[in-house]
């Protein structure tokens, strides 16, 4: 099998015996299956200007080739460019969004020094897939080094519709280089189809049986929704005796949980859910005291302007819906901003009633997918799910589906989910496992890999 090239903005090499979660789990048996590299920053920023020294280090037939990245690349390429305007666009915040010549300098830059990088050290068959939105032009900057290999591209966040996508001052340029891909995967069929129609009225691409033609390049443009391991998240939930529940365990007894666990992000409707909350208190103020909600919200770019904003938001709505409803035995929200490890996150999640995930934009949301597979078959709890999520696509079918913008809706759902007989949430969760299963983790990597192969 020819080798595989994955790149992304981070790489996080793994240490000692310590496995890495989530996504990185299914990148890294793919890149172990058929021997391979994974280029990347290593997540700290180099002293001085210049070239950043590469390190490699090689674990399982993978190479894990990371370096740090300069404090001026890093303000412009990552704080800047992809965090300042990609990010908001993307999420349909054009009003967050911070565009500055200097920084989309910086992030072409930085794209271009990933290409001379890569260029080098490629055999022939290698087979090159580049994740999300630092590194949309990356394929462009490959192909003008010569570079002759399939080269896949996902974007692991929505890519939105043509009127919002043309706020980004270069939007015609970044598109323009997306198409030097050979496969260009998104999340839902929304998304793939928002790019092929701005491609099509902006670029003059047409469509042919192979995929979207643009010039001379044919690109297959396809939806490949991430899932998650079903049955290391279910084994994970199965697993008692963390110290952190323990300490919940009079309270789990006591009352129900709703459970929330977000990156602190303005994507993630978090002021919103609050609210949702809180009307729940009002309008079922018995039955709302029975309840507790655990909102962990691990802080995200603290240096990104935005983020701070919503913290102190944030900060301000726990205080006051604990300060008013609160009593000495009970604080009807816990807000937290650590960062757990998932030994314990996946319990969590197994042990609460409710799993409420609304954002007010989310590519996939693979919180949703792990809250599901966390759940006991015998006495599920009920997934509340934003219509924004990707993953509503895939899960509308078992989900209370919400509009987050609803707020007495989502305190409606809340209750009907509090609410809800034993045999409806079994036949929901029945439904939804299944799902998850035919669309899991191995499914997206095998299915991305197949295409990205089967053209060359
Ligand atoms: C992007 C897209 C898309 C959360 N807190 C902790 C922790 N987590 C884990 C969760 C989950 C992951 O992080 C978050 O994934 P999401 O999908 O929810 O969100 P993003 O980080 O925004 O990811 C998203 C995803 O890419 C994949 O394509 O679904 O739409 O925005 O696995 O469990 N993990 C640990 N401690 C925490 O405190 N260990």
């Amino acid at each position: 099998m020819s080798r595989l090239i994955v790149i992304s903005n981070r790489v996080a090499v793994p240490a000692g015996a310590r496995t890495p979660g989530g996504l990185a789990v299914g990148l890294y048996d793919a890149l172990r299956d058929s021997g391979g590299t994974w280029l990347g920053w290593n997540g700290e920023i180099g002293e001085g200007p210049g070239d950043m020294p590469l390190s490699s280090v090689t674990r399982d037939n993978i190479t894990y080739a990371t370096f740090p990245l300069a404090q001026r690349d890093y303000d412009r390429f990552y704080r800047g460019f992809s965090n300042t305007v990609l990010w908001p666009a993307f999420h349909y915040r054009p009003d967050l969004l911070r565009y500055r010549r200097a920084d989309y300098d910086g992030y072409l830059e930085v794209n271009r020094d990933f290409a001379r990088r890569l260029a080098p050290v490629l055999r022939p068959d290698d087979v090159i897939w580049v994740h999300d939105y630092h590194l949309l032009p990356l394929g462009q900057y490959c192909r003008d080094l010569g570079v002759r290999n399939r080269i896949g591209f996902f974007l692991h966040i929505p890519f939105p519709a043509a009127p919002v996508f043309e706020t980004i001052p270069p939007h015609r340029d970044l598109a323009r280089a997306m198409c030097a891909y050979d496969v260009a995967g998104f999340q839902t069929h929304a998304d793939a189809q928002a790019f092929s129609d701005y491609c099509a009225t902006n670029l003059g691409a047409v469509a042919a049986p192979e995929g979207l033609r643009v010039n001379e390049r044919v690109l297959r443009v396809d939806t490949y929704p991430i899932g998650i391991d079903v049955d290391e998240v279910a084994a994970m939930a199965r697993k008692k005796g963390s110290r952190q529940l323990v300490a919940l365990k009079s309270e789990l007894a006591r009352r129900k949980l709703i459970i929330s666990v977000d990156r602190l992000d303005y994507s993630k409707g978090l002021l919103e859910r609050f609210a949702a909350f809180e009307h729940l208190l009002e309008i079922e103020p018995d039955h709302g005291r029975d309840v507790s909600f655990v909102q962990l919200a691990p802080s995200s770019r603290a240096d990104v302007q935005g983020y701070r904003e919503i913290r102190r938001e944030l900060d301000r709505a726990a205080g006051r819906i604990n300060g008013k409803w609160g009593e000495l035995g009970w604080a009807p929200l816990r807000y937290i901003n650590r960062q757990y490890n998932r030994a314990t996150l996946m319990p969590l999640l197994g042990a609460s009633q409710v799993g409420l995930v609304t954002p007010l934009r989310d590519g996939m949301n693979l919180v949703a997918k792990e809250y599901v597979a966390s759940q006991p078959q015998d006495d599920p709890g009920v997934l509340v799910l934003s219509r924004f999520a990707g993953a509503a696509h895939d899960m509308q079918d078992g989900a209370l589906i919400v509009n987050p913008y609803d707020i007495e809706g989502m305190a409606h759902a809340l209750n009907m989910a509090l609410r809800m007989p034993l045999a409806e949430r079994q036949e929901r969760h029945q439904r939804l496992m299944r799902i998850l299963r035919e669309r899991d983790l191995a499914a997206w990597k095998n299915r991305f890999l197949g295409d990205l192969r089967a053209g060359g």
